[in-house]
Parts: C-alpha cells; structure tokens; sequence
C-alpha cells in the first residue's frame, strides 16, 4: 500500500519561514488547507501516518523536507536552517512503530527533500543553500546502495529548492519550469516534458498518487496544460502555504509501499 508521512499545523505557523515582509499567515485557513490536502491523499488510496505538530519548530508541516526515501532506504535530512533541524525527533518517534529503519544523516551533512526529485530510479538533486555537498554525498551513498543514480543540477540564485519548479506526477513525466530550469539539466530521464508558464512557475509542483495529479489552484494555464496532456488532475488550495515558500509535494513525505 502506498504510504506517507503527514504533520499538523502549529499555532507558530504563523512565524514560518520565507514570509515577504507584511505577509500575515493564518493558521485557520492553513489547516483548512491542509485537511483538504491531506483528505486528498487518503482518498486516493494513501496510508497516512500523521505526526503532530511540535509548537517549537514552526515550518515542521513541511515534512517532506525532512524525509528522503529511496528505494527501501529512509533518510532522515539535517536541516541547514537551525529552526528547522529539531523536526526529526519527532518524526523519529512517529516512525518508531513502522516495520522501518530510517537512517540519520551525519552531522555536518545537509540537505532537504524539497531539493530531490525522483525521476525513475534516478535522483535529481538541486544544489540549494539548504543541500550541501556532505548532504549530496550522502544521500549518493545510500543511493548507490540501493541501485540509484544521482544527478546534481544547480540551481538558479535564489531558488529555495529544486521542486519549487519541477516535480513527476506520473512515471515519464516531467513537469518543470523552463523560465526557471532548465530542460537539459533532466536530459535522458524522461519520456514527455511539459513546461509551465512563466506566470504560474510555482505551479510546476505537483504530487501524483493512483493514476491522479494534485496540482496548486488558481493556476488555469497550468491545469489546462496538464489535462490536455492526459493527467487527471485534482485542484488543490495551497495559498497559504505559499505564504510561507511551501507548495504540494512538501506536505508530505512518501514512505516505502507497506
Ligand atoms: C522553509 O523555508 O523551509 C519553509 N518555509 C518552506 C519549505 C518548503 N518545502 C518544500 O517545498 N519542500
């Protein structure tokens, strides 16, 4: 069974990361947000593993960030922004109970699931002020354990993460966008590449489960991009999200299949 890790919204929410100054994040509408997220998930066959909110670490519903697996391998990230490394502990407990055994990486190691993007058996791994080349090398070593590839690509000044602008909602389906990065960076890794306008960049970042595609709303040149392609698409309400840098894939950290 297809199987992901999920966390609740804190109050301290509301002090997330990567605010425009006069942003004003409100937690109501977030967890309104996410519930509709996570109820998507669940009713496209997901198994969810809910963690609770942790008040001291704000950004902790981003636990994609936290949580690489590939293949059989789970690894749990050290985070490059201090507010953000003590969301493992509980996420380590949450695990506790799975038939998992996921493995920490070193000190001096860093590194975000926002920046990995899996493509087939192939991780594409954005070089971001939050994935340092410890944090690289490590998640090559388990990759490599596991029969995977590793591909680093740059990433463009100020890009917070790699899949702010790419994601594979289907096998053999890169969704990216070009005024952001570029195609030759995926070259050889998949079958039909769809570019997203300039205007809904953030949009090229969607979650596909069972045969379905959850893609941000309020993006129409996106989804319709997406539906004449043949993806069935369910919209899904981020906004607030956004507020704080989030988009869909983070809200979630996909485990080995049960
Ligand atoms: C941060 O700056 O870390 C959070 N405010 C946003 C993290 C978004 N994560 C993701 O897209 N994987």
């Amino acid at each position: 069974m297809i199987r992901a890790l999920v966390r609740s919204i804190p109050d301290s929410f509301v002090d997330a990361l990567g605010q425009e100054p006069g942003t004003r994040i409100d937690p109501a509408v977030a967890r309104r947000q996410h519930s509709a997220y996570v109820a998507a998930l669940s009713k496209l066959g997901v198994e969810l593993l809910r963690v609770p909110a942790d008040e001291s670490t704000p950004d902790c519903v981003f636990v994609e960030d936290r949580v690489v697996t590939i293949g059989e391998a789970v690894v749990l990230t050290r985070s490059a922004a201090p507010s953000r490394d003590a969301e493992r502990a509980g996420i380590l407990s949450a695990m506790s109970g799975l038939d998992l055994e996921p493995v920490v990486m070193p000190p001096g190691a860093c590194a975000d699931g926002g920046d990995v993007l899996r493509l087939g058996k192939t991780l594409v791994v954005g070089r971001s002020a939050r994935t340092n080349p410890a944090g690289l090398a490590f998640l090559r070593h388990i990759a490599q354990h596991q029969g995977w590839d590793v591909r680093e690509v740059p990433l463009p000044a100020g890009t917070l993460h790699l899949k702010c602008y790419c994601s594979c909602p289907s096998p053999g389906v890169l969704v990216f966008a070009p005024s952001r990065l570029s195609q030759a960076a995926f070259s050889g890794l998949y079958d039909v590449a769809i570019g997203v306008p300039e205007d809904e960049a953030w949009a090229a970042n969607t979650v596909g489960v069972s045969g379905r595609v959850l893609v941000g709303a309020g993006q129409p040149k996106t989804a319709r991009l997406l539906g004449e392609a043949g993806l069935d698409i369910v919209l899904i309400d981020a906004s607030e999200m956004a507020k704080a840098d989030g988009s869909l894939t983070c809200m979630s950290a996909f485990l080995p299949p049960s």
